[in-house]
């Protein structure tokens, strides 16, 4: 039979009239806190819905718009879909204001639209992310985005993240979700720490034994350095196309990759390939233990040098970061000390004790330099870890404060730019609670989730001149005793939360309304399938 049209327009309209959608209710008190949000009740909310289009123009706004219709996808189970044209409603329009700073936003949410404006693509993912997280958790359901206008900036440029996937390593899969939750907590550094005693973790095509030799141990310690060891092999490299690819993956979410070689102590695994590079010719093994190694690069050796440049023209080659992380932490002199090599150099340099820092300190700047200045020369700018103040080095390094904040004010005070990351308040392999049994590195207090929040990365009696060298701040993650992603994800969720908002807001601190906050980010993290801390999302003791 073949139905009148008249009569089949009828039947879909009452249709859809009958079966009305259910909404949920946004709310933008979200995680980090934006600095405005300006609500106006006299206006209707925008109902994100099926038919809702996301405008995006340009190439870098089409990636964003990609992401967004993902968000929303995961979140609501409909994808909306992405135009070039803006309609006459019923749209959320990404683009930019270039008067702006680059990652700041405002969004204007009228019945009709949502407009995100950024500083630039990154100021846009960033009200993106605003958006996703105001959405009230996983649901079939409409979004009402309620009328107003929010308008945000970031405290500090610099928004970092560490992963150590040296103790441990990470599937490439795994570093992707890494970066997808430091997108979410609006970071833009992933500090991706690839090397060290216990495994060289990337593919150098010029020093083929690093990955090949390198990257493998016979055995892992069991538990706090006990003496017995588990004898099974461990081991996995990324390729440089893996790399590539994630470095790729990071960009497209407004994130930069700083590598780091840590040089010229925590390098026994790149002794274990190449032995001539250590003062005293090896055998040495990678690591199976914990701790800091008595065995680094020998200083006195020409060929470390070129080694490190090798190292580096590859690195700069594959990582388009302004900044390269040399590292430069806990590197024992005592080979240095005996070494004939090593002394020679120190002699040859004219280097002396003197009451600040002793010969083989003074070598380990010069170590240091010449890894800065070869990275300067490909217009590269290094960052070290705080003890490379000890020996000296110039101003254009970028000191990150590690052992409490004493680095960071000595290098701001200097002049140097620095990042704070002080063990006590921002590192992520220590316990979270004082639970018995709690996960977390054991010579360390608990860093209970409060205590993250109310770190205030600027000192009190900085000068203003001073402050402006606190470029950012950044959590770090330790994976001696993390050996697996989702464990990695409950060291890190929700004190990543913590951490973006002292990156982020320059709001005073009120943790309860934190908490409050914080409830609504974890339906975002169950939505995702992030594993994280459940007991932390309550008042601790
Ligand atoms: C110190 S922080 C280290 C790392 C360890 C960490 C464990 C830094 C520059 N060096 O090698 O993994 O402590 O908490």
């Amino acid at each position: 039979m073949k139905i009148p049209s008249p009569l089949l327009c009828f039947a879909a309209i009452a249709l859809s009239s009958c079966s009305e959608r259910p909404a949920v209710e946004a709310s933008y008190d979200v995680i980090p806190l934006p600095q405005k949000v300006a609500l106006d009740s006299a206006e209707k909310a925008f109902k994100l819905n099926p038919r809702t289009r996301i405008v995006a123009t340009d190439s870098a706004q089409q990636i964003n718009a990609r992401l967004f219709a993902e968000y929303i996808s995961s979140l609501t189970g409909f994808t909306p879909k992405i135009v070039s044209n803006t309609p006459a409603s019923d749209y959320i329009h990404l683009t930019t204001d270039p008067a702006e700073s680059a990652d700041a936003y405002t969004i204007n949410v009228t019945a009709d639209s949502v407009v995100v404006r950024g500083g630039s693509a990154s100021g846009t993912f960033y009200g993106l992310q605003t958006l996703r997280k105001a959405i009230p958790g996983k649901a079939e359901a409409d979004v009402l985005y309620p009328a107003g206008k929010i308008s945000d900036v970031p405290r500090f440029a610099y928004r970092g993240a560490h992963f150590d996937t040296s103790r441990h390593f990470f599937s490439p899969d795994s570093v992707k979700i890494f970066i997808d939750m430091l997108a979410l907590h609006n970071m833009n550094r992933f500090h991706w720490h690839l090397t060290d005693d216990q495994g060289w973790r990337i593919e150098m095509k010029s020093l083929p034994e690093l990955a090949k030799i390198g990257s493998k141990r016979a055995g892992t310690v069991i538990g706090n350095n006990t003496g017995e060891y588990d004898n099974i092999p461990y081991g996995g490299y990324y390729t440089q196309d893996e790399v590539k690819e994630i470095i790729k993956y990071a960009s497209d979410r407004h994130i930069t990759i700083i590598p780091e070689i840590d040089l010229p102590g925590h390098m026994q695994a790149a002794l274990a390939a190449y032995p001539e590079l250590g003062c005293t010719g090896g055998p040495y093994e990678v690591w199976q233990r914990w701790g800091v190694s008595d065995d680094v690069l020998c200083a006195g050796n020409d060929s470390v040098y070129v080694f490190l440049d090798k190292v580096l023209d590859e690195i700069t080659g594959i990582f388009p970061s302004e900044y390269i992380h040399i590292g430069g932490d806990e590197c024992p002199k005592v080979r240095w000390k005996e070494c004939a090599r090593c002394q020679a150099k120190i002699k040859a340099l004219g280097l002396r004790d003197d009451k600040h820092s002793t010969a083989e300190d003074k070598l380990q700047s010069h170590v240091m330099k010449h890894a800065a200045d070869r990275l300067a020369s490909k217009g590269r700018k290094a960052i070290g870890w705080d003890e490379i103040l000890e020996g000296g080095c110039d101003t254009t390094t970028v000191i990150m404060s590690w052992r409490g904040v004493q680095g960071g004010i000595k290098a701001a005070q200097a002049g140097h730019d620095a990042i704070m990351t002080p063990a006590t308040y921002l590192y992520f392999d220590y316990k979270q609670s004082h639970d018995e049994g709690e996960p977390g590195a054991f010579y360390a207090a608990p860093l209970l989730l409060d205590k993250v929040y109310g770190y205030e990365p600027i000192p009190e009696d900085f000068t203003d001149e001073q402050a402006a060298h606190i470029i950012g701040v950044q959590g770090n993650t330790w994976c001696e005793y993390i050996p697996n992603f989702r464990h990695a994800q409950y060291m890190t969720l929700p004190r990543f939360a913590a951490l973006s908002e002292l990156q982020w807001s320059s709001a005073p601190k009120d943790f309860d309304a934190f908490l409050v906050r914080l409830s609504q980010l974890r339906k975002i993290y169950d939505a995702e399938g992030y594993n994280y801390n459940a007991k932390a999302f309550e008042r601790q003791e």
